[in-house]
C-alpha cells in the first residue's frame, strides 16, 4: 500500500513516523520544500512514552512524485483543509481512500466536496503529540484511533487501516457512527481549547479554578444541547464528566490551540466553538458562552501584532 500522511505538524509527524515501522511504502508531504528536504535527510526524532527512536521516511513537497496513492491521511489544521486537499489532487485515483484525523467538525465535508463522498474516512485520535521542532515529535499520550465511514458501512479499507496500525502499536478501531464520535470530540474541544487560549493555562488548571471551571461547563452544556438537538448520539454517558476526566487524565498537556496562541498562528476555533455558535443560532438555541469564547480567540488571532 502507498500511503501518504499530509502535514508535518505533531500529529503527521508522530504518524508517520509509526507508520513507518510497517512494509507499506509511507510519504510525508510537507508543502514547505525546504523543510521537507530537511525532514527527509533527518528522518523522524520520536521522545516521549514509546521511548526514544528514529524513523526514516520520504518525504515531499510535490505530489507529482509520489504519485498515486491508494490511502492519504490528512493531519493539516483544519482552516488548511481545502488549500491541502487541493494540493493532493494529482495523488488520488479512482479507489484511492481519504482519511482525516483533524479536530473539529467539517473536514470531512470539505474533502468530500472536492475529491467525492464514497472515498472519505473520517476519524478521531486520542493519541498525544507535541511537535519540538522539524522532524522532532513528542509521544506525549497513548489514545486509541477510531474510524468510520459516514454511511456507517464496514469497509475492506477501514479494516485494513486498523490492522495497519495495530501493526505498528497504535490501537485502533471501527465505529459505526462516525458523526457521534466526532461530536463526542468536540464537546471535549469546545470545553477546553479555547479557554486554555484565553488564559495561557494546562488543561488540567481549568478544572482547578473556580471561574475557568464554571465556563468550561456552560460551553459545554451549551454544545451538549445543541447535539442534542441535532439529535446526534454522543458516545459518553455524562460529557459533562467526561470532559473534566479528559482535563485530569491531560493535566499536563499544553492544547494543540494553545500552542497555536503561543506561535502566534491562526487557531482552529471556527471549527469548534464556532461550530457550536453557528449550529446553535441556526436551531434556535442560546449559545452566549460559546459565543464570548469564539470572539475572544478571534480578538487574540486578529490582535497579535499589538498584544503587549
Ligand atoms: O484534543 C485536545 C487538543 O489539545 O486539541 C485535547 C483533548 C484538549 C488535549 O489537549
Amino acid at each position: 500500500m502507498k500511503i501518504v500522511i499530509v502535514g508535518p505538524g505533531a500529529m503527521g509527524s508522530l504518524l508517520a513516523a509509526f507508520l513507518s515501522k510497517s512494509r507499506e511504502e509511507i510519504w510525508l508531504l510537507d508543502k514547505n520544500a525546504e523543510r521537507a528536504a530537511r525532514i527527509q535527510e533527518s528522518g523522524i526524532a520520536v521522545e516521549g512514552i514509546s521511548g526514544s527512536w528514529e524513523a526514516k521516511i520520504r518525504v515531499t513537497s510535490d505530489p507529482a512524485q509520489i504519485k498515486q496513492a491508494d490511502l492519504v491521511i490528512f493531519c493539516v489544521k483544519s482552516y488548511h483543509t481545502k488549500e491541502a486537499v487541493s494540493r493532493a489532487k494529482p495523488l488520488v485515483a479512482e479507489n484511492t481512500k481519504v482519511l482525516t484525523l483533524q479536530n473539529g467538525i467539517g473536514n470531512i465535508e470539505i474533502i468530500a466536496e472536492s475529491l467525492g463522498n464514497e472515498r472519505v474516512i473520517g476519524g478521531v485520535t486520542n493519541l498525544g503529540a507535541t511537535l519540538l521542532g522539524p522532524g522532532k515529535v513528542r509521544h506525549a499520550g497513548k489514545g486509541e484511533t477510531v474510524i468510520g465511514r459516514a454511511d456507517g458501512k464496514i469497509s475492506v479499507e477501514l479494516r485494513s487501516i486498523r490492522e495497519l496500525f495495530n501493526k505498528v502499536g497504535l490501537e485502533a478501531r471501527i465505529s459505526r457512527d462516525i458523526k457521534g464520535l466526532l461530536w463526542s470530540k468536540l464537546i471535549i474541544n469546545a470545553g477546553i481549547n479555547a479557554l486554555t487560549a484565553i488564559t495561557r493555562l494546562n488543561n488540567g488548571r481549568l478544572i482547578e479554578f473556580e471561574g475557568t471551571r464554571k465556563i468550561l461547563r456552560e460551553a459545554v452544556t451549551e454544545a451538549i444541547r445543541v447535539a442534542k438537538r441535532k439529535r446526534i448520539k454522543l458516545i459518553y454517558d455524562d460529557p459533562l464528566a467526561k470532559v473534566e476526566a479528559v482535563c485530569e487524565a491531560t493535566a499536563g498537556n499544553v492544547s494543540s490551540m494553545l500552542q497555536d496562541v503561543l506561535k502566534k498562528k491562526p487557531t482552529e476555533i471556527d471549527f469548534i466553538n464556532g461550530v457550536i455558535v453557528r449550529q446553535g443560532q441556526e436551531l434556535g438555541i442560546p449559545v452566549p458562552t460559546n459565543t464570548f469564547l469564539l470572539n475572544l480567540v478571534k480578538t487574540i488571532e486578529a490582535s497579535y501584532k499589538l498584544a503587549l
